[in-house]
């Protein structure tokens, strides 16, 4: 079964396609994906982040991540998740860099700390064949994989614009993949899924939509990307535009605190210079998301979080 654009558009626009608020996969791109076994590599690396990243993709729903992990992608490495560890598992993932070169997708969480060489952010050994060992820092790492890879997609706001670990201060010099790129003169095609995590849907709705163009260039186009690579797809979207409070925010009608319902403007929403669907997909499988109980802050703009801070007003 193959999907036009425009349906595989409208099958991943939750809430506008009167599916289930995260069911963003029928059935069809699954088996279209998985038709002659056909599983798209990824290696998945770990610098200055907080892990959030993975544990929201491990929240995925539609589909499951057991289905992700057996139907769609063959995840080759993953610090948090894989059973090997040390040098036979960073061993396995050069292995893999090498035969799938050109073929595999590197997906990046968390920035990238290039003071002192590099040297806030060791990501694993390696052993000589003198039995030397060298520690590998995530510059390194990166310097190694992306240029090898299909594509590098920066997983969450630390890996796509800095995010937390680059904010005021920022000591151990924590890069974005667009800066280190620069940086390095890597000519790769990266994609950003922002969000301080981001949705589960995010990313594995951007996995499959690369792979499938992989797989079927005529059928599928890349999906396009905004000025600050994140797919449009799912950050097209302006949060205060498609907020339900929005007949609250114009007739002034502001909630005093995070717990009533209302617009949470007077009380520091950054709804309003912030792109993403959070709004019509929900997250927690649909059960609420930021703005039901707190504010936005902004999570997935290159700004974040300097430029959305304070993130709360109190009063
Ligand atoms: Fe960053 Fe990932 Fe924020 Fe955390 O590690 S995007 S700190 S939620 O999870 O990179
Ligand atoms: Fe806009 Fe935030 Fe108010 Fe929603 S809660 S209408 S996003 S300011
Ligand atoms: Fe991030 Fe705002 Fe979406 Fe919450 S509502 S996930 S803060 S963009």
């Amino acid at each position: 079964m193959s999907l036009s654009r425009r349906e595989f558009v409208k099958l991943c626009s939750a809430g506008v396609a009167g599916l289930g608020i995260s069911q963003i996969y029928h059935p069809g791109i699954l088996h279209a994906m998985t038709e002659g076994a056909k599983k798209a590599p990824v290696i998945w690396v770990q610098g200055q982040g907080c892990t959030g990243c993975s544990v929201s993709l491990l929240n995925a729903v539609h589909p499951r991540i057991k289905e992700i992990l057996l139907d769609v992608i063959s995840l080759e490495y993953h610090p948090t998740v894989m059973a090997s560890e040390g040098e036979m598992a960073l061993a396995h993932m050069y292995e893999i860099a090498e035969k799938f070169k050109g073929n595999f997708f590197l997906l990046v969480e968390g920035s990238i700390p290039t003071a002192k060489e590099g040297r806030y952010c060791i990501v694993g050994e390696t052993l000589d064949a003198k039995g030397h060992h060298h520690e590998v820092s995530m510059m390194e790492l990166i310097r190694d994989l992306a240029p090898k890879s299909l594509a590098t997609v920066g997983i969450g706001t630390c890996s796509a614009y800095g995010g937390i670990p680059a904010a005021a201060g920022n000591v151990t010099g924590a890069k974005s993949l667009r800066d280190f790129f620069a940086d390095e003169k890597i000519d790769k095609l990266l994609v950003n899924v922002p969000g301080c995590p981001p949705h589960p849907d995010w990313m594995v709705g951007t996995l499959v939509a690369a792979w499938s163009h992989v797989l079927n260039p005529k059928e599928h186009p890349l999906p396009d990307l905004d000025d600050d690579g994140r797919p449009m797809l799912f950050f097209g979207d302006n949060v205060h535009e498609t907020c339900p409070y929005l007949d609250q925010y114009d007739n002034s009608e502001f909630a005093e605190t995070f717990t009533k319902p209302g617009c949470k403007a007077e009380l520091g929403c950054k709804g309003p210079s912030t792109y993403a669907d959070c709004a019509k997909r929900r997250w927690n499988n649909g059960i609420n998301w930021c703005v039901e109980n707190a504010v936005c802050i902004g999570c997935v703009e290159p700004d974040f979080p300097d430029g959305k801070s304070p993130f709360y007003v109190a009063e």
